[in-house]
């Protein structure tokens, strides 16, 4: 039988993952579709001495809003990732990557719900919160934006209303590019007039638009209100990105999602002057410590960023907010939204929500406690439900005549 030395100070014992299905409280539409469920690939990482951190990679509707889907997630971390960690100091984040790198060429989400488990392992063995690890926090509470994507007027100004009432959210973004731009702009005007003075409003195309397109509607969108616009056109798109920041980024800020996943795509963009914001996600930059390169070439640039999410439940959620409240103040808050998105979670206590700010949760680790009987409740082996399919609509359902 081969023996496994054991290295370092936190030696890595065991690792599982397992993907659960969560509905979402509504149907959640998207440019390229709409979602009733969430797949999240959960891992567990324990450490030689018995301690054992929680880690989380969330994708929308399978893969498509990039290439990696809860299977694969799956397959990559029980054939590639874990094998490579097994027996190694856990304490050495960086080497866990590159080890991780060198068994394993991209599956960015993968890789970071392993070192998420890992680093929330090693802090709840030192009995500190996560953000210690990660630089020190900067912020402790971040405003929290809510997205509007009912894709409905008044389903979508009743969900804004509760939530201003509430003091939860005052910054509401809209998932536009399913419909024709011309009923998109009618859509985001009549919320904009039905909120009038009393919220900030973002808008997020997830890539629909060509440059065309965009550099005709956008104006249309930031006459109503819009002051921050996400990912207007597909990700390759760099030309356009740039002259929309040159041409409107005066009057409203460009904010790169599908665009910035590596540090390195961070430089294009930076170079090119082609955003103004990065939408910041740990998934889409392979962990915590990637999303902090990520974010340090943002600051050296001058570009701001903003905490965004893959409608992770509370431990993704949590891990985020650690890694953004250690960052600097050019920042447009975050949309950690995911955990209300969902019918239940799988921790015993959400994080806190006051005044329109996500508060930092300040316990061990990523400060969320995790319960094991919610996990199994949702669990995919236990359930037998079928991967999950985004819903296309009318979308590409048949070739035009
Ligand atoms: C995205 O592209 O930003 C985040 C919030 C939301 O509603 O969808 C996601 C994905
Ligand atoms: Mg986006």
């Amino acid at each position: 039988m081969k023996v496994r030395t054991m290295q370092g100070r936190f030696p890595i014992e065991r690792i599982e993952a397992r993907i659960l299905d969560i509905p979402t409280i509504r149907p959640h539409k998207l440019s390229f579709g709409s979602i009733s469920r969430q797949s999240p690939v959960i891992v567990q990482l324990w450490l030689t001495h018995g301690t054992s951190g929680f880690g989380e990679a969330a994708t929308i509707g399978g893969p498509s809003w990039n290439e990696e889907s809860p299977e694969s997630i799956l397959h990559a971390i029980h054939a590639y990732l874990a094998p490579v960690l097994l027996g190694q100091d856990g304490g050495c984040f960086e080497t866990a990557l590159a080890r991780m790198d060198a068994a394993c060429k991209g599956n960015a989400f993968a890789k970071s719900a392993v070192e998420m488990a890992l680093i929330d392992a090693v802090a709840r063995s030192l009995n500190l919160p996560a953000w210690q690890l990660l630089g020190g926090k900067r912020h402790q509470s971040l405003p929290l934006a809510w997205t509007l994507a009912s894709g409905d007027v008044h389903r979508d100004l009743e969900e804004a209303q509760l939530r201003l009432e509430q003091k939860r959210h005052r910054i509401f973004k809209m998932k536009i590019g399913a419909r024709p731009p011309a009923q998109d702009v009618a859509h985001v005007t009549q919320i904009a007039r039905g909120l009038e003075g009393r919220a900030t409003l973002t808008v997020d195309v997830n890539q629909a638009w060509d440059g065309n397109t965009a550099r005709r509607y956008l104006p249309q969108l930031i006459d109503a209100g819009v002051t921050l616009i996400e990912q207007p056109v597909a990700r390759w798109n760099v030309e356009a990105l740039k002259t929309l920041t040159a041409t409107l980024g005066d009057r409203a800020s460009i904010m790169a999602d599908e665009t910035v996943c590596t540090p390195q795509d961070a430089m294009v963009l930076a170079r090119a002057q082609a955003s103004q914001v990065f939408s910041l996600k740990v998934a889409k930059h392979g962990g915590l410590l990637r999303t902090r390169q990520v974010a340090a070439v943002a600051e050296a640039a001058d570009i701001g960023w903003y905490g965004g999410t893959m409608l992770e439940t509370s431990i993704g959620s949590a891990a985020s907010a650690h890694v953004f409240c250690t960052l600097g103040a050019q920042h447009h808050g975050c949309e950690l939204f995911g955990p209300q998105l969902l019918v239940d979670d799988i921790v015993t206590q959400r994080m806190a929500i006051q005044d329109f700010a996500l508060q930092l949760p300040d316990g061990p680790g990523f400060g969320v406690e995790v319960d094991l009987a919610q996990l199994d409740r949702f669990d995919r082996a236990r359930t037998g439900l079928t991967p999950v399919h985004i819903d296309l609509g009318q979308r590409a359902a048949s070739p035009s005549t």
